[in-house]
Formats: C-alpha cells, structure tokens, sequence
C-alpha cells in the first residue's frame, strides 16, 4: 500500500495573473519549470560555488535524531565550517542538513545571483533562506511556523516533496504544541499497520530538479527528501488567509514559548506526553 498521493501540476512558466487565479486563490501547490533561467543562480549555484562564496563560514546543522527536551525549539545539532560540509556532501551520504540559513545576512554577494520574481504575492524581502542535504537525508513532516505562502528553489540534484494541506492534520498524528508529526513515520515508505489513520490521508509529490521552483500554500505540511545532495532557497510571502495568519502569530507569540518552557519544567515526560498524545488523538478520529 502506498499514501495516497497526487502529482503536483507542472507549468514551463505562469503570469502572475494566472498564478493568482489557477494557484494562490484555490490554494493548490504547483511546480514552475523554467521561471528562474535568466537568474546568474540558474548556471551559477551548484556547491562548489557555495563552497567558493560561503567556505569560511560555520553553519549550523541538523540530523533526524529524536527531539530532545535539552534542546531548544530549532536548535541545531552540530555546526561545521560550510567547506568541510560541502566536501563531505560531496563524498558520502550524511544525515546531516542545514535548515534556515539567511544568507542575506551570512553571504549578501549570493543576493546578486537572484531577483525576487513577480507571481502579485508581496515576498519578504529579508527573508530568503537556504536548505542544504546530503543524499537521503530528510526533513521532519512539518510546516512553517509562519504559515506563509513558500516559493522553494531547488539547485543541483533531485528532491523529493510530499506535501499535505491542514485539513490533513486528523491523519498524520500531528504532535500537539508544535509543527512536526510523530518523527518515526517514514513518509518515504510508512508501515501502514503502525500508522493506519495515514491510509486516508490526501496529499501531493513531486520530484524538484535543478532550476524549478515549488508553491506551497499557506501551512501547508512538507517533507523533503534529498534524492542527491542538493540545496534550495525559500522566498516567502506573508499568510492572506486570516484564519491562517492568527495561526501563525498565536505560533509565534504563545505556542513555542510554551513549548519551551514546558521542555524546562517537565524535561522528557513532557516529549514522551506530546509523542502519546499524537497517537491518542489521530485515534479517537477514527473510534
Ligand atoms: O528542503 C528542506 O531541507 C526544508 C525546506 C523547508 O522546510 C522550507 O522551505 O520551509
């Protein structure tokens, strides 16, 4: 048995006003093949040049180990000099990941290689971030705090995405006071006997190559699996839906502090908590 899942529509190119219409209205994701080849990035980012621009640098990284209540909300695991990362990128598969790197902050020349398309959404302009992977390593199943609206930018390689809306949540065992769902569930492969609330789940994928761009629509959850090592940049645009945008200030203002303190008062028991309530309610849905 496999999730059930969509492929993701795919377009050469889109106007903005079409983007609006057939996209950003309905809330539906949508792969744009060839909107960033005039970019100097589409011919230029590959990780030799990061390596190049950026080798100097200490970056934060992230590995799929369990939550640990020691560890603060998005804390990294490890940090490592940007070059040894890429070489190690390079020569063998690692788990580890860079998550959120702003490199507008970190490495401004990078903001020379790309312009801030126009698809009508106002981006964040101090908000581009990038991702980076080694092959095979992945993201949790989440979504973004912020629920913004994502366009993610893929450069050298192959990623696989699987992408859910939130009227998915009753399915994925979303763990409660966060933005991830139980970290055990492999969405590559799952074990359907151990998750069955997953079988009715309705989602979308798609396979990101070098120079495309994805849309995903407000909050919705994403799971990423570098095929190949690779890297992406996400460029975002602020949450319209209003139900979405108190979602993502009640996240930012009350939900991971809370979160964070109920880590410092109640150490383990509380991630043992969330990780059986996850199970516990995704089940009652189905009783
Ligand atoms: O591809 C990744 O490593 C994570 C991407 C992501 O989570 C995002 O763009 O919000």
């Amino acid at each position: 048995m496999k999730l059930n899942l969509q492929d993701i529509p795919r377009v050469k190119n889109i106007t903005r006003e079409n983007f609006i219409k057939h996209y950003f209205k309905p809330q539906k994701p949508v792969v744009i093949e060839r909107c960033i080849e005039d970019w100097p990035a589409y011919t230029k980012w590959n990780l030799d040049y990061i390596k190049q621009v950026a080798g100097d640098k200490t970056v934060p990284l992230y590995d799929d180990r369990p939550v640990d209540y020691k560890d603060g909300f998005n804390q990294a695991h490890a940090t490592m000099k940007m070059s040894d990362y890429v070489d190690l990128l390079k020569t063998k598969p690692t788990k580890y990941r860079i998550f959120l790197y702003n490199i507008l902050k970190e490495v401004p020349q990078l903001q020379k290689d790309f312009t801030f398309p126009d698809f009508g959404l106002k981006l964040m302009k101090g908000l581009p971030m990038l991702f980076f992977g080694g092959k095979d390593s992945h993201t949790f199943m989440h979504y973004d705090i912020d629920l913004a609206n994502i366009f993610h930018f893929h450069f050298q390689g192959t990623k696989q995405c699987i992408l859910f809306n939130q009227e998915q949540n009753k399915y994925l065992y979303k763990i409660p006071h966060s933005l991830i769902v139980r970290e055990d569930i492999n969405f590559s492969n799952p074990d359907f006997k151990k998750w069955p609330a997953l079988q009715h789940a309705k989602g979308y994928t798609t396979e990101l190559k070098h120079g495309e761009v994805l849309y995903m629509p407000e909050g919705y959850w994403h799971y990423m699996k570098y095929l190949t090592p690779g890297f992406s940049m996400s460029l975002r645009a602020i949450a319209r839906n209003p139900k979405n945008l108190s979602k993502a200030i009640y996240n930012i203002i009350i939900m991971r502090h809370f979160d964070n303190l109920m880590r410092k008062l109640k150490g383990q028991k509380w991630i043992d908590y969330k990780n059986k309530q996850a199970i516990t309610k995704t089940n009652k849905n189905f009783s």
